[in-house]
């Protein structure tokens, strides 16, 4: 396939299953995240098959977000598949004891990161009519659950702005779309739960959760459409989980 991907978090979790498969299948890409050791590491396993352009830069540093993508290379200067996954919950809980730090991470991060990134790549996109932009939301971005109280704002406003760009980049024929993952089992809580890795391990016992590579498989099956086809909003669940609390550990 002749095409180019950017993958934002791509360092880990969802992003980096994304862009080992994208890889095994012969999509270029153009991967970023803040550890740049990380990035180094795929390039050096994943750059035999395809072409690979790493970039370090935080999401929420829109001048760094502007700089790192207007310094792409010209073999990049076409971008066909926006993958915008950065993002994670930090914390969980009540709203009357939530962090404001932690506020500021995640709305900065999932929301507005999102946004300076899509701004960045949409000029070329919509120059050549062409592109296809997938947004990571969440099954906290279609319900809220206790104390997700702010991560599951920020999941919701990733739901509003993919309706919002797939309406507003429909006249240039670029699909846009999201996917709403349930509990997949990456560094996401430990990230919530700020290294605490049992509890974070905690999350996933006693069911079988959701890998990273299950939703690769399905954020490539979306991009492989043909071109009349967008899916443009779907939700994947563990068959364990029914809702954001409703877990079945019995199976
Ligand atoms: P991981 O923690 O494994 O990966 C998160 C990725 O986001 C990392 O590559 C990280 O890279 C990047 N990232 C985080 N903060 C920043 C930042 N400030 N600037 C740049 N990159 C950043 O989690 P997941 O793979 O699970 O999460 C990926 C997406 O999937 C997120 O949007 C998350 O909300 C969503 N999601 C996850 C679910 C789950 O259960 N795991 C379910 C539903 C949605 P680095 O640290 O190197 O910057
Ligand atoms: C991640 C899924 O349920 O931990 O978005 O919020 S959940």
């Amino acid at each position: 396939m002749n095409k180019t991907a950017f993958i934002t978090g791509a360092t880990s979790g969802i992003g980096k299953a994304t862009a080992e498969l994208f890889a095994k299948k012969g999509i270029n890409l153009v991967l970023c995240g803040r550890r740049q050791n990380r990035l180094d590491d795929l390039k050096e396993r994943l750059g035999d098959s395809v072409i690979i352009q790493t970039l370090t830069f935080d999401v929420r540093n829109k001048e760094a977000v502007q700089d790192a993508i207007g310094s792409l290379p010209p073999e990049f200067s076409k971008i066909d598949i926006l993958v915008n996954n950065a993002g994670n919950a930090h914390g969980l809980d009540p709203i009357e004891e939530g962090n404001l730090e932690d506020w500021d991470a995640m709305l900065d991060i999932n929301v507005k990161g999102l946004l300076y990134v899509s701004k960045a790549i949409l000029p070329q996109m919509i120059e050549r009519k062409e592109g296809h932009i997938i947004n990571i939301g969440s099954t906290a971005g279609k319900e809220v659950y206790p104390k997700g109280n702010v991560y599951c704002a920020s999941k919701h406003a990733v739901d509003a702005i993919n309706q919002g760009m797939r309406i507003d980049l429909n006249q240039y024929g670029i699909r846009v779309g999201a996917v709403n993952p349930g509990l997949v089992e990456t560094e996401f809580s430990n990230v919530r739960f700020k290294g605490d890795d049992d509890r974070a391990d905690s999350v996933y016992k006693g069911f079988e959760p959701l890998r990273p590579e299950d939703i690769a498989d399905i954020i490539y099956f979306v991009v492989t459409r043909p071109y009349h086809v967008n899916i443009a909003d779907l939700v994947v669940m563990p068959t364990a989980q029914a809702s954001s609390t409703i877990v079945n550990k019995n199976l």
